[in-house]
């Protein structure tokens, strides 16, 4: 059937690298790309290259499950996601690209009065921020999920959720495509198939990289590879206050539409929402072990899947078709490191662990402005990595809707 697809016009080109760059961004995942992207378009930097060891967003960014929201409990953090999601909101446009971004809500289920305490806390604090988001109880929460099981016996019982509307999901190898398209437009040549194997100094400043086929010269590096981070601060002597672990996600078979919004229990661990083409897409907290194999253990599966069935007991019979795993760099306060490093020229964003799809835009954004001025952007300031030192961190566990 795939033999009459010939001659497919490239939507982006497929350059030679060039000896010498402004700014080479490690990783070509959604961050990665819309760096490069927002480096051209708003910081004029348009000698830019992105090197990506494997193919664009075949990372972390084509295994997400695609949630976004920006229901963040501190000031900064809730800043930082409501800066992406306003991005979100304009950005098919920008990027003239379809990113099937579909604002249907997300739901975050409580089931105990301490749950719906911390569901309040945070919805107060996300309205103080001009963030929309409500408190809904479980009358309310099945009169938007029917098929969930609210009932009083069940185990866990439905109290309320936290409800945000302008939350929802979008279409993840989109959004890494729209970047890309729309970065190379604007001169950023994009390098696929050319892993970094080393960053190369001189005068104790970054001037370019090791690849598995030669060496890319460089002023500055933005290094942007998610659960690799570690990886790549090795090759210059430093250690990352992050662990690298499996997160798995799986999908159903399509099925008619059953469920129009994403509902999420931290709790007992499990979410799921249901794709444009009829899947649920179904996923829970990560494996708990470090490793850096793209799978996950089957307990975890279970669990997730256990959890599922508790709260949709409608979905009993569904089959899945497939599960997955992805690496997340996760850190200690659950926020992500945007950030200078103590080598001139050398930049780190990484850290977003299980939540970073939904700052795909607002990351790229604000690690530009950092990288173009070697100065932090307002909303990048609090995540520098000199937080470990000062202890200025970012308490987000509550809000990463996984646990980890
Ligand atoms: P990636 O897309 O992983 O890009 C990094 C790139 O760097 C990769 O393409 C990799 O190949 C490349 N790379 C690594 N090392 C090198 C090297 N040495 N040289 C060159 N290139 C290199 N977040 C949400 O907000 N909502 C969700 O619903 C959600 N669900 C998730 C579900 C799962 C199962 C997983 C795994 C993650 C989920 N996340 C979610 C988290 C989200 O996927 C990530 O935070 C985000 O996609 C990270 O984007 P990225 O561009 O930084 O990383
Ligand atoms: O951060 O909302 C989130 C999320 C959902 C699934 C994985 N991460």
């Amino acid at each position: 059937a795939l033999s009459y697809h010939e001659n497919w016009q490239r939507v982006w080109r497929n350059p030679t690298p060039k000896s010498n760059y402004d700014v080479v961004i490690i990783g070509g995942g959604g961050h990665g790309l819309a760096t490069a992207y927002y480096l051209a378009k708003e910081c004029g930097i348009t000698n830019v290259a992105v090197i990506e060891k494997g193919y664009l967003g075949g990372g972390n960014t084509a295994r997400n499950t695609t949630i976004v929201r920006s229901n963040y409990l501190w000031d900064e953090a809730a800043l930082l996601y409501e800066h992406a999601l306003k991005l979100w909101e304009g950005l098919s446009q920008d990027l003239n690209y379809n990113l099937m971004f579909s604002q249907r809500g997300v739901l975050n289920l409580g089931h105990t009065l301490q749950d719906m305490r911390d569901i309040e806390r945070r919805v107060n604090a996300n309205r103080l921020n001009g963030i929309d988001s409500e408190v809904l109880n479980t009358q309310q929460v099945q009169e938007l999920v029917p098929i969930l099981n609210c009932s009083s016996n069940a185990r866990y019982p439905v109290l309320g959720a936290s409800w945000q509307p302008r939350g929802g999901v979008a279409r993840h190898d989109a959004v890494a495509w729209g970047f890309a398209r729309a970065a190379d437009a604007l001169g950023v040549d994009l390098i696929q198939q050319t892993e970094v194997t080393g960053i190369r100094r001189q005068n104790g400043a970054v001037c370019g990289v090791e690849t598995k086929n030669g060496f890319i010269g460089a002023k500055k590096v933005g290094c942007v590879v998610a659960g690799n981070s570690g990886v790549l601060a090795s090759m210059v002597g430093m250690r990352l206050p992050l662990e690298s672990h499996p997160l798995q996600a799986l999908v159903s078979e399509p099925l008619k539409p059953i469920l129009d919004t994403v509902v999420m229990s931290n709790h007992v661990h499990g979410y799921v929402s249901q794709s444009d083409k009829g899947d649920l897409v179904i996923g829970a907290g990560i494996d708990s072990y470090n490793g850096y194999g793209q799978r996950g253990s089957f307990a975890t599966i279970q669990h997730t899947v256990a959890a599922i069935v508790e709260m949709f007991p409608i979905f009993s019979r569904v089959r899945m078709n497939r599960h997955w795993g992805g690496i997340v760099d996760t850190c200690p306060d659950a926020c992500p490191i945007i950030s200078k490093t103590h080598i001139p020229g050398l930049y780190f964003n990484c850290g977003w662990g299980t939540g970073g799809f939904k700052a795909t835009p607002g990351s790229g954004h604000v690690f530009a402005h950092t990288i173009a001025n070697d100065n932090p952007h307002t909303l990048a300031a609090p995540f520098n990595i000199d937080r470990f030192y000062t202890g200025h961190l970012i308490d987000e566990h509550g809000a990463a809707g996984v646990a980890h």
